[in-house]
């Protein structure tokens, strides 16, 4: 009896595969085949691959395999995301240099993916944090700064206390650092370097239109994180104060329509305030304006009002505080009247500048009308502080309204299908009418304009740590902001830097980096020594696979026209916003520096599950880790892998049991055994004269055979669902061991026995690579069983030749009948009718009627 050790079989091909470099190497471009590019996110260089990575790269593998076998020219690389954090907290913790760790870690983790027997293109690795890759981060750099993409302010950041850093917005989540789910972000007023997302946020937004092969859910989250808002500003001046004396203001009508008070020859400082708001229709209802407390004409107020200066501080408090507890959104809402007024443009009326700390200085203009019976915030605000409110939109079918709609119980009353009432040479227009007359009505009189708003901001990439990219920018006394000349990059990360967690860049601390001299002018010049967020090295490094080794360009702009866009993407979900946002911009920006075509980077993406154990995700502080050594060490690399296919739906989460891994190995070594059974006959050549298989047994297994290739086929090009591909495999096993001597002897003569055996050895071979290559070679296979052609399904060989008819005898199922599959109605309802099941359940009846739907059922209606 022959036994499956993959713990023999694998580490031996293995070696073959290490000595054949062009086994999973792509092809250029000059091939002339369709390509395929198949991507798994790369990993942080940690230490120890865990079970999420082999789930991702298992399925990504399957793919590329299949590709191969389905005679694509596949490009599958990989490499490291070595630059970041957790490399200086090694550092700091176990005394070893960034370098030294990160590169004893890539090693360790690469012996492991080719343990597993990942198909991996090595030629084209890609590691960020050495220079030849960094230095197009840099150079990428100052060709955003030559186009004004990249810019340097001062602004209030978030700062990490943990990581002792800047965060990007997209790396705070609920107020806490992405890193650090229990450390609150600050806020902190830094100079800082970012890059302008922003210029493309319409374009990021209308292309997710176009990525039909991307999760909805990801495409979601990316609309609302770019926030587009269409709407207006409109400009409201500031009423001097010194020429109106309120006590003059009465109650006026302006052109019919009631408002506060208004003045006829109002005088104004020459201040404005510029609002930004999505619902001008509503504008005859705004009974304040209201500035959040950062707005600069609040400082003004403020320098003149001390007491107004102390409530504006403790306004910015509280907006400081809700920001770090992550719900701004929800803030309880505080304010104070100002004692100024503005002037509403449209009738004149005089309205009270207010502060409140639930409006924010960065969004908008920082400023907004206030509009009490018609916004939910705005209503809670005026309630608190007895501001007016005023109704100026009612439902469209007055009728129901009755004058009900006018009540203050059910304000605020915010619909946007609607009409406008109170609202001078506008009311009665519908609200989307109202809108545009109005906005028109504000650009004529040049107190506004339309205008369209997002809700993301620019990309903040300075970090204040040392494990990253040096921004190659230069400070001179005299010439500024000087980019390093292309000449003279990279500029290389220098070793010898003191770590230490008190932030403050490292890199600061050594005069011999910040000490240069100006290309310009040849006098001293400071470099810059904060690094780059390590999302940028994420944001392209996809393209320096196709040519990885290029020293006179990130990459070659010819491989990319073939090879882009990216075929399939696989990775977590986590990634959404943070890596692929910044890489769709990124891969537009590189196409405006017309170094690539494409629009987009990927065409497809796919974000499995996560791998929980016991209910819960693995994680190091839930000691439920299961590492992927041991299992390979117990079960074999191939059962590990299909396990991670099997045990549930790439997209779901998958709860690992290690029965289920033993389970997949013993169902390998099932496979192992029958094909081994039948090695020996498939290695001679074949002989006509020999044993056939049986005649009413073949037509049966070559449909089992060929319903299960069409089977797996149908789930790669859909829905992936592997553990149903898999499930169809072992079914085909059972078969094919029920009548496993049948088939052994016939082998050798016998065209149909051998098939079945090639063909369930190339089945396995996208799931279960080590074990496919064994047995491909000891069938007689001299090729490598990774580029052989995927077999095809033969229709005619797939069809069922006897079909399963449910009968129901009243309504009720009582048999079902087996009829030939091309049975008419007259066939099958003589079948039906002679099986012994249905006459014991019609016999001393009366039969009423017989109703036959052919392939489908039988219904017998009866009486008595
Ligand atoms: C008047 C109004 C009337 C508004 C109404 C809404 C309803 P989105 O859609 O999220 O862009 N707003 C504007 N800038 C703000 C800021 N810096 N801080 C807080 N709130 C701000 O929201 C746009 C609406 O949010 C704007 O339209 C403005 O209130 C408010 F019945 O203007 B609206
Ligand atoms: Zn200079």
């Amino acid at each position: 009896e022959v036994r499956y050790t993959p713990a023999e079989i694998e580490p031996r091909w293995q070696e073959r595969w290490a000595e054949q470099p062009d086994l999973y190497a792509a092809e250029p471009a000059s091939s002339g085949k369709p390509k395929y590019y198949v991507l798994e996110m790369l990993p942080y260089p940690s230490g120890q691959l865990h079970m999420g990575h082999v789930r991702n790269y298992a399925i990504g593998d399957a793919l590329a395999r299949y590709m191969w076998m389905q005679g694509y020219n596949v490009l599958h690389p990989m490499g490291w995301d070595a630059f970041g954090l957790p490399a200086e907290n090694a550092a700091i913790k176990n005394n070893t240099p960034p370098r030294a760790w990160t590169t004893s870690n890539i090693a360790a983790m690469k012996r492991q993916m080719n343990r597993i027997g990942l198909s991996y293109d090595w030629a084209n690795e890609v590691t960020t944090c050495l220079p030849d890759y960094y230095r197009w981060n840099q150079w990428f750099f100052i060709r955003m700064f030559e186009r004004g993409l990249a810019y340097r302010k001062k602004s209030k950041v978030n700062w990490c206390p943990k990581c002792c850093t800047v965060l990007a917005n997209e790396q705070v989540i609920n107020g806490r650092c992405w890193r650090h789910e229990d450390t609150i972000v600050e806020q902190r007023d830094l100079e800082q370097w970012f890059l302008r997302i922003t210029d493309y946020a319409q374009e990021l937004l209308e292309d997710l239109d176009k990525l039909e092969g991307w999760p909805e859910k990801v495409r979601t989250m990316q609309r609302n994180w770019i926030g587009r808002s269409e709407g207006a500003e409109v400009d409201f001046e500031v009423e001097d104060a010194t020429h109106t004396p309120v006590d003059e203001l009465q109650q006026v009508r302006h052109k019919g329509t009631a408002v506060l008070s208004a003045v006829e020859n109002l005088k104004t400082t020459g201040a404005r305030i510029t609002v930004f708001t999505t619902r001008i229709d509503t504008i005859y209802g705004a009974t304040s304006i209201i500035l959040a407390p950062e707005h600069a004409l609040v400082k003004e107020f403020a320098t003149a009002n001390a007491e107004l200066a102390e409530q504006v501080n403790a306004l910015l408090e509280q907006q400081k505080r809700a920001r770090e507890a992550g719900d701004i959104g929800e803030i309880e809402k505080h304010g104070v009247f100002t004692g100024h007024y503005a002037v509403n443009p449209f009738n004149n009326e005089r309205l009270p500048i207010w502060v409140a700390n639930y409006i924010l200085g960065e969004y908008g203009t920082g400023a907004i009308m206030s509009v009490p019976a018609h916004d939910e915030r705005d209503y809670e605000f005026a309630q608190k502080y007895g501001i007016e409110m005023r109704i100026v939109i009612l439902p469209r079918r007055t009728e129901d309204a009755d004058g009900k709609g006018e009540t203050e119980s059910t304000l605020p009353y915010t619909d946007e299908d609607s009409l406008l009432i109170n609202s001078c040479d506008f009311s009665s227009m519908g609200n989307k009418e109202a809108q545009q007359k109005m906005i028109a009505f504000v650009e004529e009189n040049k107190f506004g304009k339309a205008t369209i708003s997002f809700r993301l901001r620019d990309w903040g990439v300075s970090r204040q740590r040392y494990w990253g990219t040096p921004i190659p920018m230069l400070y001179c006394e005299k010439d500024g902001i000087v980019a390093v000349p292309d000449d003279q990059l990279p500029v290389l990360l220098p070793d010898n830097v003191e770590i230490t967690q008190e932030g403050g860049s490292p890199l600061a601390k050594l005069p011999e980096f910040v000490n240069t001299t100006c290309p310009k002018c040849g006098g001293p010049a400071r470099r810059e020594t904060d690094t780059m967020d390590t999302f940028v090295d994420s944001s392209w490094y996809f393209y320096r696979y196709t040519s990885a080794k290029d020293d006179k360009a990130p990459f070659d702009s010819a491989a990319i026209d073939y090879w882009f866009p990216i075929d399939q993407y696989i990775g977590g979900v986590e990634h959404a916003i943070l890596h692929l946002i910044y890489s769709r911009f990124w891969t537009k920006v590189m196409r405006d520096l017309r170094l690539v075509k494409n629009d987009e980077p990927a065409d497809r993406l796919f974000t499995q599950g996560m791998v929980i154990k016991n209910g819960a995700k693995m994680s190091k502080s839930k000691g439920n880790v299961v590492s992927p050594d041991d299992m390979i060490a117990r079960y074999g690399a191939d059962a590990t892998r299909m396990y991670s296919l099997f045990a549930a739906p790439p997209d779901r989460d998958l709860d690992w049991q290690e029965d289920g891994v033993a389970g997949v190995s013993r169902f390998l070594g099932r496979v192992y055994r029958f094909v081994m059974k039948a090695a020996p006959g498939m290695r001679q050549p074949t002989t006509a004269s020999g044993t056939q298989l049986d005649a009413a047994i073949a037509p049966n297994l070559e449909r089992k055979l060929h319903q299960t290739i069409h089977k797996i086929t149908q789930d790669f090009a859909g829905r992936w669902h592997f553990n149903t591909s898999i499930a169809a495999i072992m079914e085909l096993l059972n078969l094919l061991n029920e009548h496993e001597d049948a088939i052994v002897a016939a082998v050798e003569s016998d065209g149909r026995a051998r098939e079945i055996i090639t063909n369930l050895v190339l089945l396995l071979a996208p799931f279960a690579p080590y074990l496919a290559a064994e047995l491909w070679g000891e069938i007689g296979g001299t090729t490598a069983v990774n580029k052989e052609p995927w077999p095809k399904a033969d229709p005619g060989k797939m069809a069922e030749s006897t079909i399963e008819i449910p009968v129901q005898v009243n309504g009720k199922l009582r048999a079902v009948v087996s009829v030939p599959a091309d049975a008419d109605q007259d066939a099958t309802q003589a079948a039906v009718m002679a099986d012994a099941r249905v006459q014991a359940a019609t016999a001393g009846k009366q039969i009423v009627k017989v109703i036959v739907v052919p392939g489908k059922l039988t219904n017998i209606v009866v009486k008595g």
